[in-house]
């Protein structure tokens, strides 16, 4: 992912002050007993909600004792960074070398982790002798017999692969690769087909950056699936990448999970990373904290999400400051392998430890006084279907436990499938009641929950909303 699209405006980088300095280390003060306390890790984490965390591999820095335990015991799923590309495997046509992607099988194996397969076909990191084919019935025989040959090797140890790679620009057309261009749009189930026929027992997926919200690039992608799933070709996962930006998880993020969920298939962060200028400070480490927190939370309320990857253990070894030059800081660890705050965002989000605990199960319902509530709506729409994202916020002194909120549709639109929330609908009147974990909205605490729609041309927003009963204010 090298598109200059995507890269951030230059930030004046500041270096880390006083108060920062001291802010940091208060924060280190107060982080490390929380995590002793917790005695838990991010997989224990994961696999106690039957999911994965993993992290993405370069077997070399296993020589690192740091790097080595922290891979060791924080996950129990590994990708091969690098390792298992075409470049890798196939470097002369028809000559395929799997020694270093077998370092990274056997790590997996040896470890009891599962195996992510990353990638069969993919527009970087191929060998140079692929951009001397220039028919296209050769390049199509060339791609599937690599394929098939990669694919064969690892049945039986990757659990799932990402077949085909950023095929899509940011507008949502497709990619004008060279496997766009000299084979042309059937070049991806050609793909996927090989890769069936070659280990019928691994998920198969496509993965892509930049679609983690709902957008022109991720609806290509939907429709893509949905198209696959009409005509029976093997598509059976979606993964989003997630390489971001500092403060800017996309509040849709969950939704946009769901929809493709919805269509049938497995969705999984692959990729994370959330990078910010460098020097880091106290400031946006906090931010960092609470985007992992964020997108480690919407894979945690989706139920098809498998999990989330996060791509490399320590800012020592990220491609985040090669790309993006004066960003880094983007991952869990930091040079010196220490813990930042994103550790305990991650933990948060798959149910460790958290500053608002809730209970599991509602209380009795509190109702709310006028006017303690305000609420937002956004919503992304396309044709005739919508999804929205609602977030309630007590602005009360009081906590409240247990809330129905309601609202009004005043142009025919229907709900037809919500999360995180039991939404209902009589007519125009629209009924949300919270999930057992999120009854508790604490004094100044906030919930958010989703739903899908669909409407006839026209689409408002909600222009009210009750809480118990009482009026909130519209955000
Ligand atoms: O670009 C970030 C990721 C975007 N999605 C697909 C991923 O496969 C991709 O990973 C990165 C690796 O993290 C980098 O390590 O893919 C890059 C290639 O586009 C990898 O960088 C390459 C360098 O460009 C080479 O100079 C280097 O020899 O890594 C190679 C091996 O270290």
């Amino acid at each position: 992912m090298t598109d200059d699209s995507k890269r951030p405006p230059r930030r004046h980088r500041r270096p880390l002050s006083v108060a920062a300095a001291v802010l940091l280390a208060a924060g280190a003060a107060i982080a490390i007993p929380q995590l002793a306390e917790a005695a838990t890790t991010l997989q224990s984490l994961a696999a106690a909600k039957g999911k994965t965390v993993g992290f993405a591999l370069t077997s070399s820095y296993l020589s690192e004792s740091a790097y080595k335990n922290i891979a060791d015991t924080e996950f129990n799923l590994v990708v091969a960074e690098n390792a298992m590309k075409w470049s890798s495997t196939e470097p002369s046509r028809n000559s395929f070398t799997y020694a270093a992607g077998d370092q990274v099988a056997d790590y997996a194996a040896s470890g009891g982790k599962q195996l992510y397969g990353h990638t069969l076909v993919w527009h970087q990191q191929y060998p140079s002798w692929v951009d001397g084919i220039s028919s296209g019935t050769d390049l199509l025989a060339a791609m599937k017999n690599h394929v098939t040959n990669v694919a064969q090797h690892y049945a039986g140890k990757v659990t799932a692969w990402d077949v085909v790679n950023e095929a899509f620009e940011d507008n949502g057309s497709r990619r004008q690769s060279i496997f766009q261009t000299r084979i042309g749009n059937t070049y991806i189930e050609e793909a996927f087909k090989a890769a069936r026929a070659a280990d019928p027992a691994a998920k198969l997926c496509i993965n892509d950056y930049s679609t983690d919200a709902v957008n022109a690039k991720s609806t290509a992608i939907y429709n893509l699936v949905q198209d696959f799933k009409a005509r029976g070709i093997p598509i059976d996962c979606v993964g989003f990448q997630a390489h971001l930006i500092l403060g800017q998880v996309p509040s849709d993020l969950q939704a946009n999970l769901q929809r493709f969920a919805n269509l049938g298939v497995d969705v999984r962060i692959t990729e994370l990373d959330v990078r910010m200028t460098t020097p880091s400070d106290a400031s946006e480490l906090a931010t960092q904290k609470s985007d992992f927190q964020k997108v480690f939370t919407a894979c945690a309320n989706v139920t098809r999400c498998t999990g989330v990857t996060v791509w490399g253990l320590t800012d020592k070894y990220s491609w985040v400051p090669d790309v993006f030059s004066g960003y880094g800081a983007a991952l869990i660890w930091d040079e010196n392998y220490g813990k930042k705050p994103a550790y305990d965002g991650a933990a948060a989000g798959f149910g460790g430890t958290t500053t608002t605990p809730t209970p599991t199960t509602p209380g009795p319902t509190t109702p709310a006084p006028a006017g303690a509530c305000a609420v937002s709506y956004a919503v992304n729409q396309w044709n005739t279907g919508f999804t929205a994202t609602v977030t309630v916020r007590n602005t009360g002194s009081s906590a409240i436990n247990g809330w129905t909120l309601t609202w009004s549709y005043t142009a025919g639109q229907t709900v037809t499938q919500a999360w995180s929330a039991t939404v209902t609908q009589s007519g125009s009147a629209v009924t949300a009641t919270n999930a057992a974990w999120n009854a508790a909205l604490p004094a100044g605490g906030s919930t958010s929950f989703g739903f899908n729609g669909t409407h006839g041309g026209s689409n408002p927003a909600p222009a009210a909303y009750t809480l118990n009963g009482a009026a909130c204010t519209v955000a």
